[in-house]
């Protein structure tokens, strides 16, 4: 089986981009380590703080982002990091190369109950002929991600993986290497399972309503075929099964609070996951329009996410054309 290394060096990819991927996980296997502790290391619970969403903060939250942060400010070629668990970007090496935007540990009201977490990350060039460090830096659309993935902490820790030519997943082995365990992904373009927090259903525009009542109708409803449901509350998990059997993932808008797009944020989780999902013939939207040509405005937006197998995903987006809006643009 191959390592990480030389499977991204044999395929031509960028040497610095090879060793900035090498670095991040460098992080990721020392995050999967305190993982595997648990309550041992004494990491679980919360702390007394509250991240820039209002969100408390779980200890492996904090101490996920200071190994991320640690690791990867200290490397040459990275100019600056951002995370979910910063108010603001933080800036490393003045003539880094690249920019990284992280969630270090998704999912992670999942810790304290033993279930899935992962780390989402995105890589970004630094613009031609830019100027001093602003967050101004990282406000480019998805389409001009260099590379992106997440390592799951499950069973097993995975990486899955695309600088921008195809989809790979690499296991971590116990000697500390990511080997190369599944080549080229591809998604089916149908199928019978989704993914949504039902217990929105009422926050929920009308067309997202419609389009979830047919699935429950199973064979009987307009789609004649039964659906099965899946919610582990934990996007890396539910993107990691998509990738694997297919399936279509949604957080939509709701109206819990209008003027949000949505739950999930563009620049760590939205974008990141759109790569990799297009990378392996799915569709990743808004339910309107393709997330990786949103163009952000701030670090932290949110944005609505509809992704998995394509054919499913334009069903949704034509459920949306058909029925009018009740966003307040
Ligand atoms: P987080 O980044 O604070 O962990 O929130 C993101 C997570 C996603 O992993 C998951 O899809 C979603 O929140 C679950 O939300 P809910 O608890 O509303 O079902
Ligand atoms: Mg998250």
């Amino acid at each position: 089986m191959q390592l990480l290394s030389a499977y991204l060096k044999h395929h031509d990819t960028d040497t610095e981009l090879v060793e900035l991927i090498e670095i991040l996980m460098v992080a990721c296997k020392e995050i999967a380590l305190q993982l595997r502790e648990g309550a041992l290391a004494g990491i679980h619970g919360t702390t007394e703080d509250t991240n820039i969403q209002g969100e408390t903060q779980k200890k492996l939250d904090v101490i996920s982002n200071d190994i991320l942060k640690e690791v990867l400010l200290g490397n040459r070629l990275v100019r600056g990091v951002a995370s979910e668990e910063e108010d603001n970007p933080v800036f490393g090496h003045p003539e880094g190369r690249f920019l990284v935007t992280f969630d270090p540990l998704d999912g992670s009201s999942n810790i304290d109950i033993n279930v899935s977490v992962g780390t989402i990350f995105s890589i970004l060039e630094v613009p031609e002929g830019a100027g001093e460090d602003s967050v101004d830096l990282f406000l480019q659309p998805g389409r001009r991600q260099v590379a992106a993935g997440y390592v799951l902490y499950g069973p097993s820790a995975v990486l899955a993986l695309t600088t921008g030519t195809g989809v790979n997943m690499f296991t971590l082995a116990h000697t500390g290497d990511f080997l190369l365990t599944r080549e080229n992904v591809q998604i089916p373009h149908s199928t019978k399972e989704f993914a949504i927090n039902m217990s929105n259903h009422r926050h929920w525009e009308p067309a997202m309503r419609n389009y979830i009542g047919d699935l429950l109708a199973g064979a009987e409803g307009p789609r004649e075929k039964n659906y099965n449901m899946r919610w582990i509350a934990s996007m890396v998990a539910e993107v990691h099964r998509v990738l694997t059997r297919g399936g279509i993932f949604t957080y939509p808008w709701d109206s819990r609070d209008p003027r949000k797009p949505g739950k999930l944020r563009l620049m760590y989780e939205g974008n990141p996951m759109s790569l990799l999902i297009e990378q392996a013939g799915g569709r990743s939207t808004t339910c309107y329009s393709d997330i990786l040509d949103v163009d952000p405005q701030n670090i932290h937006q949110r944005v609505a996410v509809a992704l998995g197998s394509k054919e499913e995903v334009e069903t949704l987006m034509h459920y949306h054309q058909e029925t009018p809006s009740i966003i307040q643009q």
